[in-house]
């Protein structure tokens, strides 16, 4: 079984980050490590949350990890809180990466053309770097338009997410992926457009769009495109398989009578996600 270390915040109500990185990459057969950098009354779309930062524990936990020899074979980053702690990722990734590991980076930091409260342009800036470090990187619109100063656009066409796309993978990265969620080339239609530098080929992949917006669905995307890749699937299929959960569990949501604003319904499309899985990389 393949163990996946996921560095990231918790929020313990709002299912996001870690609350929804644990349960599915769990879900697809993969361990889940985790090294929780906060924790929060609840994710910061909600008023008046606690935070308690935890950077000070990641150096004592991963040291006691190098002294069990731990070993993982893929590091994935989701939000994280400050520059410093950026710092701290980077040099964590450094130490526990080997030529097998997948480094997998969400620069979780911001949507529909805005930075979320906690953040600027220098922690952009910073997240850059640690993009460059990664295999796989995996921003939306938004958080690619402030890493690469790149102008953030509501309308586009083909050649601007490309144009974006390419300013993406000269920043760096060893496998050279930079995927963009959240591109929509057509009316009614949204997906994710990828560019791999190493072969210089682009793939694109679209869905029609369910109209609704959630918070954690970058979350969700990423974990499951994670999860996927340990099982084998090729990056391209990752992306795929990611970006059809994703849209069946908004659709999912959209249906629930409660209506819930904070996240959506993962739980109840788990089953489906393990039924495609299974179709796609059958466990031996
Ligand atoms: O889903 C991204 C995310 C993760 N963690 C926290 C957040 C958000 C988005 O708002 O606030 C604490």
């Amino acid at each position: 079984m393949k163990r996946v270390l996921t560095i990231q915040d918790i929020s313990c109500l709002g299912k996001c980050s870690l609350t929804v990185a644990l349960p599915l990459i769990s879900a697809m057969g993969v361990e889940a490590v985790i090294l929780p950098t906060a924790v929060l009354s609840t994710h910061t779309m909600f008023k008046g949350f606690t935070c308690k930062d935890l950077s000070d524990q990641i150096r004592p936990i991963a040291d006691h990890w190098k002294k069990e020899n731990i070993r993982f074979d893929a590091i994935y980053t989701g939000y994280l809180g400050t520059e410093e702690e950026i710092d701290t990722v980077k040099e964590l990734i450094r130490e526990f990466r080997d030529e097998d590991t997948l480094v997998f980076v969400d620069p979780a930091m911001g949507d529909n053309g805005k930075l979320y409260p906690a953040f600027d342009d220098a922690y952009a800036a910073r997240n850059a770097t640690l993009c460059a470090d990664a295999d796989i990187i995996v921003p939306n619109l938004t958080e690619a338009s402030f890493m690469t100063s790149l102008p953030y656009k509501e309308s586009y066409d083909e050649a601007y997410v490309k144009e974006i796309l390419l300013a993406l993978s000269e920043m760096g990265g060893k496998k050279g992926i930079a995927a963009l969620t959240g591109v929509s080339l057509s009316e009614g239609r949204t997906g994710v457009m990828g560019y791999d530098a190493v072969n210089d080929e682009f793939y694109c992949y679209q869905n029609d769009r369910v109209p609704a917006a959630y918070h954690g669905t970058g979350d969700i995307y990423s974990s499951v495109a994670v999860g996927a890749m340990m099982r084998g699937l090729s990056w391209k299929d990752a992306l795929r398989l990611a970006a059809d959960y994703t849209a069946l569990t908004i659709a999912r949501t959209l249906e629930n009578p409660r209506k819930p604003w904070y996240g959506v319904d993962f739980e109840a499309t788990i089953p489906q996600l393990v039924k495609a899985l299974e179709q796609e990389a059958p466990t031996k």
